[in-house]
């Protein structure tokens, strides 16, 4: 998602994982250019002089991949497809391309290379027999994006997760026994990703503790690369909650520069955590005192909220309301329940007979409301946690014990270079310059009068917080953020936004 800061496309923020990964498989004899529609137009002529080309994309991508592809099938190359969406749904792209690959592909991909290179047969599609072995994985091809254009590095540690989150295709694609690559893979890949100029990181591992004692190995690990480079990097990834529960990773993460972990939170409900499987977010203390422990060890939390469970009726949404205020998360996403192809919850569904997909935004039948009640709600519930109001409500009430955590940081990471009086100086120039922007923005956008006097109350608030209150660079930070998500949200609340592709949803009217 590109960052709509101050009112033009910034960078885009995190480069895409599997196009530096699919890249490093291609042997050195061939050349390889990553287009990656998320910072740049595709140029379909430039494309004539290829011989292959890999469309690669998720969900929400799905609808944009058809249309690359159907004119990608004007071109003398050979069209492939992966990733993803792909490879929960294969059989729809069956007449999109010439090649579909399902799952990993650090296997297949060399091997339909070198068919095509030697003039043997090429298969309609390919699926790895075996889950790939992380330690045999290259180095990302991290030198082939377009450099300037991401603020953030994908690097992969993990593939697979424990838990078994009914609605969840990470446990049907890379299964539930987390694979980890060595250290010293990952070290090598934060080589190559400095040399690229990037200072930020997200390990893209959709649960970076499926294996805790790999997780505590390598973050040791990283804790001596990062003094002895003098802490380049800052990361973010996304984990279990039941990290709360383990004090000394939360401490490693800090120590490691860690700055940010999104949780799959999904819901306050009990009832629907325990429908969905979602066992580790039920079991010990509650949801809040987990939350408080992650952030007491010096990570920033951003969350991911769900409605539209069969335990979820109207009153859901004011319940997931006044959960996330109380939480404090600033950041966070919520979706309507997908089903997505291959997970459990798609074959229950589809066995209860509760899969239609006359509405493109909701591909199935709620147990407890219309489906119009679940789409109002939801709509209703994304515009009150992104009015500005509640927003900073959010944020200033969580600061609380903020000084004490900043001193634990500080106490875990000594060897980190602290900026001196003329570097402090010059960021709270930068970011002056970009509350000017934001508000310049703003009133172009007609919103400045409504925003200057939420400020004016946000800042008595935040001044009387003491030392727990915000620095001016980290307030301008939450506002711009605010308004990222605040801009998103409204697009969201016109348009589809359901994550329902269209092409999921022809297929099986055809089909039914
Ligand atoms: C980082 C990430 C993001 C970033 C996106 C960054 C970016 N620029 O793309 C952010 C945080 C923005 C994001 C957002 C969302 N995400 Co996301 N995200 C991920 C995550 C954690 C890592 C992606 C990655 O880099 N993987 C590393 C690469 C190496 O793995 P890979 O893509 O699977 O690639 C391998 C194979 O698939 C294959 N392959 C891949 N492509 C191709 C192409 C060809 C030609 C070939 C041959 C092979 C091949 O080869 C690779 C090596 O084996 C994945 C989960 C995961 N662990 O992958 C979820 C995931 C992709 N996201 C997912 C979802 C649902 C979303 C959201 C819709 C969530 C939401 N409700 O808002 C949004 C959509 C945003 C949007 N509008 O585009 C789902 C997609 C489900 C699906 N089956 O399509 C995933 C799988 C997680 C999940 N199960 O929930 N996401
Ligand atoms: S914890 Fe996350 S990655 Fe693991 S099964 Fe649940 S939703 Fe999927």
């Amino acid at each position: 998602m590109p960052f709509i800061g101050l009112g033009r496309r910034l960078k885009y923020s995190i480069a895409n994982g599997a196009l530096v990964s699919v890249a490093a498989l291609v042997p050195p004899e061939h050349e390889v250019v990553i287009i990656d529609e998320n910072v740049e137009p595709i140029d379909f002529k430039r494309l004539r002089r290829f011989d292959v080309i890999g469309v690669t994309g998720m969900i929400a991508q799905a609808e944009r991949m058809c249309e690359i592809l159907r004119q990608l099938r004007e071109l003398p190359a050979m069209v492939v497809a992966g990733g993803p969406f792909v490879s929960v749904s294969d059989e729809r792209f069956e007449a999109l391309c010439d090649a579909r690959f399902i799952g990993e592909a650090e296997d297949t991909w060399p091997v339909f290379l070198d068919a095509l290179a030697t003039g043997k047969p090429i298969k309609a599609r390919y699926e790895q027999a075996e889950k790939t072995d992380m330690k045999r994985v290259p180095v990302p091809r991290f030198d082939l994006l377009k450099r300037g254009r991401y603020s953030t590095a994908p690097v992969q540690f993990s593939r697979g997760c424990p838990f078994l989150c009914e609605f969840c295709d990470i446990i049907t694609i890379f299964g539930r026994r987390p694979r980890v690559k060595q250290p010293e893979q990952v070290l090598a890949e934060l080589d190559a990703v400095i040399a690229q100029g990037f200072k930020n990181c997200f390990l893209v591992d959709d649960n970076f503790i499926g294996n805790k004692v790999e997780a505590r190995r390598l973050l040791r690990r990283i804790i001596e690369w990062q003094e002895l480079h003098g802490f380049p990097l800052t990361f973010l990834t996304e984990a279990s909650i039941n990290l709360a529960n383990d004090l000394e990773l939360i401490d490693l993460m800090s120590q490691a520069n860690f700055r940010n972990v999104f949780i799959g939170v999904e819901t306050p409900r009990e009832a629907s955590l325990t429908e969905t499987r979602k066992h580790q977010n039920v079991h010990g203390d509650s949801l809040l005192a987990k939350l408080g422990r992650i952030r007491a060890g010096g990570l920033r939390i951003s969350a991911g909220f769900i409605v539209g469970f069969d335990n979820d009726d109207q009153g859901i949404f004011e319940e997931q309301f006044e959960f996330i205020q109380s939480s404090g998360i600033a950041d966070l996403s919520i979706s309507l329940l997908t089903p997505i192809p291959t997970t459990p919850l798609y074959e229950r569904l589809r066995a209860e007979d509760r899969l239609d997909f006359s509405d493109p935004e909701l591909i199935y039948i709620p147990k407890q409301m219309t489906r119009q009640q679940l789409k109002t709600g939801f709509r209703e519930l994304l515009n009150r946690v992104y009015d500005v109001e509640a927003y900073f409500d959010r944020v200033l009430g969580a600061a609380t014990g903020a000084s004490d955590r900043r001193q634990s940081i500080a106490r875990s990471t000594p060897k980190m270079r602290r900026p001196g009086f003329s570097q402090r100086l010059l960021f709270s120039a930068v970011w002056g310059a970009r509350a000017v922007m934001l508000a310049y923005v703003m009133a172009a956008d007609g919103q400045l009068s409504r925003h200057l006097r939420v400020c004016r109350y946000v800042v008595r608030r935040n001044a009387a917080l003491g030392p727990d209150g915000f620095e001016f660079g980290e307030m301008v930070n939450l506002w711009i953020t605010y308004w990222h998500f605040a801009s998103v949200t409204r697009q969201l609340g016109g348009t589809l936004f359901g994550n329902v592709p269209e092409l999921l949803r022809a297929r099986e009217i055809m089909q039914s």
